[in-house]
């Protein structure tokens, strides 16, 4: 590890010490597991959601193929009420409206996303639907919303009781002030590998709590919240998608990993990359990266301390905390 005379001479972060008053410095914490399996069948998700890549499990063990893994997955906190970062019992928009971003990707490097869509819980499957039926990437809105009707979609209130509450309680303030995992959101960005060394992924979210209006993330935009090339491997992330959207993290990861690069260092250079050039972003914002390669290793990292992710390899399910570039001491 460098040590703290090294890190603070290096300039970049010896600037970025001095401004931001804190004594930020490179954490310990990396991930280095003893065991670093390669193996597959593999699934790893954002955030502590072991019952999402169960669901995938179940699909990966029986030989599945990966895309109907993470759609499985994905689908498990859209339906949870408990949620209040995905689906149904997402927390919504400042106007009090749930609005959600998703997106899909299969081995192919076929891709489906829905935008803004409201009152069907699960986006994900929509965004499928968006691929597999239709010739466009990307649907958005109202549109988004007639066509999953079309498809045989319920329409249903997405606003649980909870998250009006959470709203109407925000509303007394109603400080647009948008500070992601610090609150431990949920997004759910699920990556696989099949027993056929297929490889999809999946993200999910209702996106930034009390956003405004119309607010696009980076969950649904390929590239940003999720990318998938099954040469190479899968990426998926949470957190500030204004950041992800800029820096276009997910296909960063993947094309480091093309370069050669283990999953957790790709990570780690992605990472750095989003600190280095938002330096006065990211002081109060997090990116949370997940990741797998096509030999079926895995990766994770994040900004600051606090994010943790699933990973369900050789029938052990397990959350890990991922390591991050600052200790946040
Ligand atoms: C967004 N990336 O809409 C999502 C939010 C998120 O955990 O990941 N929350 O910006």
């Amino acid at each position: 590890m460098k040590s703290r005379r090294s890190f603070i001479q290096n300039s970049f972060w010896g600037a970025f010490a001095a401004t931001s008053g804190q004594f930020w410095e490179r954490t310990s914490k990396h991930f280095e597991p003893a065991n670093d399996p390669e193996a597959w069948p593999v699934v790893i998700a954002t955030w502590d959601n072991r019952k999402a890549t169960s669901a995938a499990w179940d699909v990966l063990k029986k030989g599945g193929r990966s895309l109907d893994a993470v759609e499985a997955g994905a689908r498990v906190p859209e339906a949870d009420p408990n949620d209040t970062s995905v689906g149904y019992g997402g927390f919504p928009d400042r106007d009090g409206n749930v609005t959600l971003d998703a997106c899909i990707m299969d081995e192919f490097g076929n891709a489906g996303c829905v935008t803004f869509l409201q009152d069907i819980k699960h986006a994900v499957s929509v965004a499928r639907k968006v691929m597999e039926k239709t010739p466009h990437v990307i649907l958005s809105g109202e549109g988004a919303r007639q066509f999953a009707v079309g498809e045989g979609f319920v329409p249903e209130n997405l606003l649980t009781e909870k998250a009006r509450q959470a709203w109407e309680n925000w509303k007394k303030t109603s400080q647009y002030q948008p500070v992601i995992n610090i609150e431990r959101h949920d997004t759910i960005g699920i990556v696989a590998m099949d027993a056929a060394r297929r490889i999809a992924g999946a993200c999910t979210t209702s996106g930034m709590a009390f956003k405004m209006h119309g607010r696009v993330g980076d969950s649904p935009v390929i590239g940003a919240g999720l990318f998938v090339d099954n040469e190479v491997g899968a990426a998926a992330c949470t957190g500030l998608g204004e950041l992800v959207l800029k820096t276009l993290g997910s296909f960063l990861l993947v094309e480091e990993m093309r370069r050669g690069k283990h999953p957790q260092k790709a990570a780690e250079a992605v990472v750095k990359r989003i600190v280095e050039k938002y330096p006065e972003a990211i002081k109060d914002a997090q990116v949370g990266f997940v990741a797998i390669d096509k030999k079926g290793r895995c990766g994770a990292y994040s900004i600051h301390p606090g994010f943790n992710y699933a990973v369900y390899q050789k029938g052990v399910n397990l959350t890990q905390e991922a390591g991050s570039l600052f200790s946040g001491k």
